[in-house]
């Protein structure tokens, strides 16, 4: 019987010694898999992928097309982009990081420069003085809502519009987040005006400049889809307004200083404004704002006020004198 029970006993503390190293194995097959998982996940790809973002940025004075002086230039669709054997060199000119281009990077719609950087991931890029410490430019996504980000930052000079040259900080950043939807504001309507062509005022306010590609002005009876003409580049820089007008050439007659100016399909924003009273919805895709009015009551009614957005994001709207172009 004794012999019996040390032979179960020899079986149990087996089948214990067993399942010990079965449960060791995989514990340290598992950490194996973890740290092979890292070395190989994108997060760790990421470092020499920003080290190569930084360099693209300041690597040159960046040519396009032969024209040295690019950041005059508009950068939404179109023929003049970086592409085709030209350098980056975004922000770099002599070496120095220039105010001018930093400034001219606002134009750059997100999904164009991301492209031409070979980035798949976020892309956020900012310039700071250092001394003192002020942020002198921001581009791209909302780093803010990062699940997991990778920075890298350079120490250069800054060459400002004066002329002076001040230490500054280049910082790049790639990480992982939802992308911010492009998002314009209706901010102004131009529904009756005493002479001229209608218009209607979008705002982008955000940090990198947002493609008109898709985005649609619709009254009660008509939709249109906004469109460029082919000379000009059709996007809306960061931080600007943008005129959308039944008669882009009138428009731009009776306002030359406004800079942004598109139309639509036909010459009418959606069939003509009511001038007693319509109602107009900004869309793109499940993206969709609308602004009705009545002319007895929210006035704007052909003398000469347009109906204005109180800010940008804010539900009312006030018959004021008219902005174009301003927010
Ligand atoms: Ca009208
Ligand atoms: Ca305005």
């Amino acid at each position: 019987m004794r012999h019996d029970e040390q032979g179960v006993t020899h079986v149990i503390e087996y089948t214990l010694a067993l399942t010990l190293f079965i449960l060791l194995l995989q514990s340290f097959t598992t950490t194996m898999e973890f740290r092979l998982g890292i070395d190989l996940d994108s997060q760790d790809q990421r470092y020499p992928a920003v080290r190569v973002v930084l360099g693209e940025l300041i690597g040159s004075a960046g040519n396009a097309s032969g024209i040295e002086a690019w950041e005059a230039l508009e950068w939404g669709t179109g023929e003049t982009q970086l592409r085709n054997g030209t350098t980056v060199g975004l922000l770099a000119s002599d070496g120095v990081l220039s105010a001018a281009k930093c400034q001219a990077l606002a134009k750059f719609p997100y999904s164009g420069l991301r492209e031409e950087l070979g980035v798949s991931d976020g892309l956020a890029i900012e310039v700071r003085t250092l001394s003192p410490d002020a942020r002198i430019l921001f581009w791209g996504g909302d780093l803010d809502s990062a699940s997991i980000s990778v920075t890298e930052e350079r120490l250069l000079l800054l060459r400002t519009a004066e002329g002076d040259e001040v230490p500054a900080k280049l910082r790049v950043s790639l990480f992982e987040a939802p992308f911010k939807s492009d998002t314009l504001y209706l901010t102004e309507i131009m529904y009756a005006p005493t002479s001229g062509s209608e218009w209607v005022e979008l705002y982008n306010p955000g940090d990198t400049a947002v493609l008109l590609h898709g985005w649609k002005l619709s009254d009660l009876a008509e939709d249109d889809l906004i469109i460029g003409d082919a000379t000009v580049q059709f996007s809306i820089p960061a931080r600007t307004a943008a005129i959308i007008a039944a008669s882009p050439s009138i428009f731009s007659s009776d306002y030359p200083s406004v800079s942004y100016v598109f139309g639509v399909e036909d010459s009418a924003l959606g069939d003509g404004l009511g001038d007693g009273g319509d109602s107009l919805t900004l869309s793109h895709g499940a993206l969709s704002y609308t602004k009705s009015w009545e002319a007895t009551t929210d006035g704007a009614d052909g003398d000469g006020n347009s109906l204005t957005r109180d800010c940008p994001p804010c539900d009312g709207w006030t018959a004021t004198t008219a902005t174009p172009g301003a927010v």
